[in-house]
């Protein structure tokens, strides 16, 4: 995958309360293309696998918790220069510090549960992709 996807998660706070529609309509008004979406529940192990880089932190066991809370839907979204682009419109990782206008400073209810997932390089987007989805599933 090159630099024209990125990978996203609508996190499981956001989708509890009915923000799936409101962050779609955010990213499709930010030029990216959905290439492919599906909800899902992670497991616990599929969590903790996804999350792997992470295993050392602090946070690790709440995030895996709060990550298999409840349905999130997964997506890859086409874009040029998709993986920077995305990150700038969903805001840096705690809400409190993300701008104005972004995702997560408008959906973000805290650090842990803040609304969306964003790859950060096109090799993790081609990584987390692959991880979700099936050739068959992607429009592209
Ligand atoms: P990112 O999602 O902005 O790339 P990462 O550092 O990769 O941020 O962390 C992955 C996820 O772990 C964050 O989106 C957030 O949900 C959670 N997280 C990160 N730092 C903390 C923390 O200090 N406390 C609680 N949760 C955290
Ligand atoms: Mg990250």
């Amino acid at each position: 995958m090159n630099n024209d996807f990125t990978f996203s998660i609508i996190k499981p706070n956001a989708v509890r309360t009915g923000k799936t529609g409101p962050i779609l309509a955010m990213i499709n008004e930010g030029g990216f293309e959905i290439a492919a979406m599906r909800l899902v529940k992670m497991t616990l192990s599929q969590a903790e696998s996804f999350y792997m880089v992470h295993k050392e932190r602090p946070f690790f066991e709440g995030l895996v918790e709060f990550m298999t809370s409840g349905p999130v839907v997964v997506l890859i979204l086409k874009r040029e220069n998709a993986v920077e682009a995305f990150r700038k419109l969903i805001g840096a990782t705690n809400p409190a510090k993300a701008e104005p206008g972004t995702i997560r400073k408008t959906f973000a209810v805290s650090v842990q549960m803040n609304a969306v997932h964003g790859s950060d390089s096109p090799e993790n987007a081609a990584n987390e992709a692959n991880f979700f989805f099936s050739g068959i599933e992607r429009f592209f």
